[in-house]
């Protein structure tokens, strides 16, 4: 039997928690079942209290002094205590049936996706130990179209993490609320297809322009911030990251009001049709979801 789940991914603070909570909620709305994995071990506030959560296997905190490790170091060994573990993700979702969703709350540190294989080889026996049908679910705060850099950067990690994954990915820009009023819909737009056209009319390159040229001998400290994002190398660079995002061609967002419950189910349709959440479901009478009374009468 199959089942069918996303794992929500991102940077810290992109609003995974915050999107997971209203995902739930708009299941319970339209009456679908869901399980809610929280699989980040520094995790405090929950909406809705974690189905399974992986901080009953092991904290971070305790991690880091037992182990003496910093934050990173100490989500890392979590991290690793879970493969050497993974009966403790199985035994409860072993038994989740098709028609649930089953919703995994990601840690935002990054290099557990791109630079070390750990969340790969979790994703790797989610499918194939545990067959399910998942999708990632990778979420970029809108406030980065705000610097094109920070994009750029933003949707490289977003790209690695889709290529180290090998898993179907829905691409979505939250926090849509910050940047409605700072810039129009149309402009918005040009921001869900990423093309390296948008370094073309970079505002910060007007706003550098007006400054010192960088790299002037008077410049008292060349590696200052402004020197160093206003030189050409760091244009360069991002020319260079920009134009191989766009000659890969895989990255485009979805755009996200968690406030807004049609915001929401529209990510969650793209979410099913990924996992093809439907195609599986038994087909249900019309009438099947009401409870008729039948009182005492006999139906034979
Ligand atoms: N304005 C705004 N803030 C949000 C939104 N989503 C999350 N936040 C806030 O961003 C912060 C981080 O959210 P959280 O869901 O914990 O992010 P996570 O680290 O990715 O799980 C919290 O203070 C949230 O209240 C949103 O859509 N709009
Ligand atoms: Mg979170």
């Amino acid at each position: 039997m199959s089942k069918f789940g996303t794992i929500v991914m991102g940077p810290a603070g992109a609003g995974k928690t915050t999107f997971c909570s209203a995902l739930i909620n708009h299941l319970r709305i339209n009456k679908r079942s869901c399980f809610y994995v929280n699989l980040d071990p520094a995790a405090e506030d929950f909406t809705y209290e974690p189905d399974l959560d992986i901080k009953d296997l092991i904290s971070v905190e305790d991690v880091m002094e037992e182990m003496n490790l910093g934050p990173n170091g100490g989500l890392i060994c979590c991290f690793e205590f879970l493969l050497q573990n993974l009966e403790f993700l199985t035994e409860k979702l072993d038994n989740i049936t098709e028609e649930y969703l089953i919703i995994f709350d990601m840690p935002g540190q990054i290099e557990l996706y791109t630079h070390i294989p750990i969340i790969p080889q979790l994703v790797s026996h989610f499918r194939t130990s545990l067959n399910i049908n998942l999708c990632a679910t990778y979420l970029l705060e809108s406030t980065f179209v705000l610097d094109r850099a920070k994009f750029f950067a933003g949707t490289l990690s977003a790209m690695s993490a889709m290529i180290m994954l090998e898993l179907p990915h829905v691409n979505v820009m939250s926090k849509m609320d910050l940047v409605k009023g700072k810039m129009s819909k149309r402009e918005l737009r040009r921001f869900t297809e990423p093309d390296a056209s948008l370094l073309d009319d970079d505002p910060a390159d007007v706003l550098n322009d007006t400054k010192a040229p960088s790299g002037n001998s008077t410049d008292p400290d060349p590696l200052a911030r402004d020197a160093f994002m206003g030189g050409t190398s760091f244009k360069r660079l991002n020319h260079a990251v920009a134009n191989m995002i766009d000659d890969f061609s895989m990255v485009s967002f979805l755009q996200l009001d968690v406030q807004k419950e049609d915001s929401v189910g529209a990510i969650l349709s793209y979410i099913d049709d990924t996992i093809q959440y439907h195609e599986a479901q038994e087909p249900k009478e019309p009438n099947d979801e009401i409870d008729y009374d039948y009182g005492d009468t006999d139906m034979g």
